[in-house]
């Protein structure tokens, strides 16, 4: 796959305007803040092909992203308090439309903030992902916050804080020093193998 020839192709902001998708999609879910944006910028080795803020908040719509044969997904972010009652609504319809609706969907990343325990709202959505049996793989970003200790207690900590935690597929990340950027890349890389190529490497 070639990583350098992503460009942004859409963004919807109601569920009823989603598209059926194309190619074999990876959705990047996670509260405000997180790293989503940047994650998929780092992925594809640009700087400002998903907008990033220090602002929480920022990706509001359903933004897709087109690399080679895959189609990449930066859902909104949750857990923004300070969002209206009408605004969550419609970001918990867009969220849901999006993950129900019939697509080809591999995998969703869903990206938890390394530095602290998970949120009532992450926790939500593992038991979302685990419920409707989603694939998907845990991303624990802003690694390059931590130092060694705090590193390895926050490791020996989400066990405890995550059911079945053991069992996920982890990738410890961060977008500042690189680290996991090229674990994902393999890892996306295999699960979004064209089907007919899987079936001609099993013969
Ligand atoms: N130190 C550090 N900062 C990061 C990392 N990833 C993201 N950030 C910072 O965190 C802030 C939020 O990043 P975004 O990528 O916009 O977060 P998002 O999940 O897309 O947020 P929403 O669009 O609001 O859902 C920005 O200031 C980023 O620079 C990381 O790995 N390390
Ligand atoms: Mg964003």
């Amino acid at each position: 796959m070639n990583w350098n020839i992503a460009e942004f192709t859409a963004a919807y902001g109601l569920s009823s305007q989603l598209p059926a998708g194309k190619h074999p999609e990876i959705a990047f879910a996670g509260r405000s803040n997180v790293g989503k944006s940047t994650l998929i910028n780092k992925l594809f080795n640009r700087k400002n092909l998903a907008r990033v803020s220090a602002v929480p908040g920022k990706t509001a719509t359903i933004n897709f992203y087109q690399c080679d044969t895959v189609t990449f997904v930066d859902l909104p972010g949750y857990g923004y308090a300070k969002t209206a009652k009408s605004e969550l609504h419609r970001w918990r319809d867009l969220i849901n439309g999006y993950l129900q609706s019939d697509r080809d969907l591999r995998a969703v990343l869903l990206l938890i903030d390394m530095r602290h325990p998970p949120t009532k709202d992450d926790l939500q959505m593992v038991d979302f992902l685990m419920d409707t049996e989603m694939p998907f793989a845990v991303v624990l970003t802003k690694a390059d916050k931590l130092n060694r200790t705090q590193r390895t207690q926050r490791l020996e900590a989400f066990p405890k804080e995550i059911p079945q935690f053991e069992d996920m597929n982890v990738t410890v990340f961060s977008s500042m020093t690189g680290e996991g950027v090229q674990d994902l890349r393999r890892l996306i890389e295999e699960i979004t193998v064209p089907v007919e190529m899987e079936s001609e490497q099993e013969t």
